[in-house]
């Protein structure tokens, strides 16, 4: 039969390399069937589903469990879904996986770029700003990032080729028939 929907959720620190992998992942996959994707990508979330939500435990709960929503309905009616959020708190995640498992499949890659990566590229400033305390509950610096334990897939994207990384991913989907 056809193929089912599913969603595979990157997890990982601010300036790990999430964005940049969903991007490689999506144009692959692209590449590959005309089957449409949808990506939740934390900013572009947070302009629009998440619009008004902070950064307090409670705020980024709700930002994943809408996200995981969303994702769930998308696999739903048999698409696929590619989130890119930080995801600090495993138990949404847990939850977001849930809403896409009860319809089709999820895949969870933990983006394990090193906190020092991340610090040291600091591409938008925002590590150096929490260091200063101007940034207050910066994940990685002033408050929690649990790593999960059990992703699907771990990519370290302190380095490589994101293509070659989001290659992987695309190989762990086809070979569950996925694609
Ligand atoms: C973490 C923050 C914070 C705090 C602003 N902590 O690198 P970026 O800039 O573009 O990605 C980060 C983004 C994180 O939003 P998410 O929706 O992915 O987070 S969560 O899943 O926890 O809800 C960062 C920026 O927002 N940013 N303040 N305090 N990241």
């Amino acid at each position: 039969g056809r193929p089912p929907g599913f969603t595979v959720f990157f997890t990982g620190l601010s300036g790990a390399g999430k964005s940049t992998l969903a991007q490689a992942l999506i144009s692959l996959m692209l590449e590959r069937s005309s089957r449409p994707v949808t990506l939740l990508d934390g900013d572009e979330v947070r302009k629009h589903l998440s619009k008004g939500l902070g950064f307090s435990r409670e705020d980024r709960d709700a930002n994943i469990t809408r996200i995981g929503w969303v994702a769930g309905e998308i696999v739903r009616h048999g698409g696929i879904a590619v989130c890119a959020p930080i995801a600090p708190f495993a138990g949404p995640r847990a939850q977001a996986r849930r809403m896409s498992e009860a319809h089709g499949g999820f895949c969870e890659v933990h983006v394990a770029t090193s906190l020092e990566v991340c610090e040291s590229r600091d591409r938008k400033g925002l590590y150096a700003a929490a260091r200063r305390g101007e940034i207050k509950q910066f994940t990685g610096i002033s408050d929690p990032y649990e790593a999960p334990e059990n992703p699907e897939l771990r990519i370290d994207a302190g380095g490589g080729d994101p293509r070659t990384q989001a290659l992987a991913i695309v190989d762990w989907l086809d070979a569950r028939g996925w694609l």
